[in-house]
């Protein structure tokens, strides 16, 4: 490993969004050591080369790292493989209230809200735009899409995909590994594992 390669963060992934979280590093001023993708044809720019497969993944634990895939599959088999804390990357467009809390691997993308006392779980995402409201929870490894709005007070469990523009009311509980699809707006709770969509949600697996 040539020396450099110790300095800047390392994407685990080299897909889309890999990219997002790669432009948000740059944006926040975080140096980029690479990435690691197990296609050699992936690209994200030339501040990111290629360093080998996911298979790479416990000899490149040497210096900063964030877990970069979306699939929260993936995601959760990567984050009991790492064995050390991961970077937290917050795009500089996002509002993070001062009282909110981050956890260790966590993404905040473009124009994302979180506010007052709300709390983002290790490895959690809050894509961009989304709003995470006051007193919220999120969970660990949960995935909070673009343009979801969370309500005050609403419970994300861990492993849970909030989904693109959908809309929880305040209070609102969604529990663990459980799907709230596009467009979704849940009025009370979706339960762990299931699957709700619709306005109102409905759930339509388990
Ligand atoms: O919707 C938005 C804004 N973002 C999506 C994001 C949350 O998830 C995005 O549109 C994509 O749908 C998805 O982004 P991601 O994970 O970057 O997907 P993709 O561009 O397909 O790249 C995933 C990379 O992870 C691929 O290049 C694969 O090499 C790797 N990968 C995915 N699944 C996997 C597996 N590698 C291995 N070894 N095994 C897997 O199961």
């Amino acid at each position: 490993m040539a020396p450099h390669e110790h300095a800047g963060l390392l994407l685990i992934g080299g897909g889309g969004h890999a990219m997002v979280i790669a432009e948000a590093a740059i944006a926040a001023g975080i140096l980029l050591r690479g990435f690691l993708d197990d296609d050699p044809a992936a690209m994200l720019n030339a501040a990111a080369p290629r360093l080998g497969g996911l298979a790479e993944f416990e000899t490149r634990q040497n210096g900063p790292v964030i877990i970069a895939v979306g699939d929260l599959a993936l995601r959760r088999a990567l984050i009991h493989r790492l064995q050390r804390p991961s970077t937290t990357v917050v795009h500089p467009s996002a509002i993070v209230s001062p009282s909110a809390t981050l956890g260790a691997g966590v993404f905040i993308g473009p124009n994302a809200v979180v506010h007052a006392r709300a709390r983002i779980g290790d490895h959690a995402t809050v894509n961009t735009g989304a709003i995470v409201e006051h007193d919220c929870m999120v969970g660990l490894n949960s995935h909070i899409a673009p343009g979801a709005v969370l309500g005050g007070g609403v419970r994300v469990g861990p492993d849970s995909l909030i989904g693109l523009g959908s809309r929880l009311l305040p209070g609102a509980l969604v529990g663990a590994r459980s799907v709230v699809g596009a467009g979704a707006v849940v009025l009370r709770s979706v339960g762990d594992g299931e699957t709700a969509v619709g306005s109102p949600a409905r759930t339509i697996a388990r």
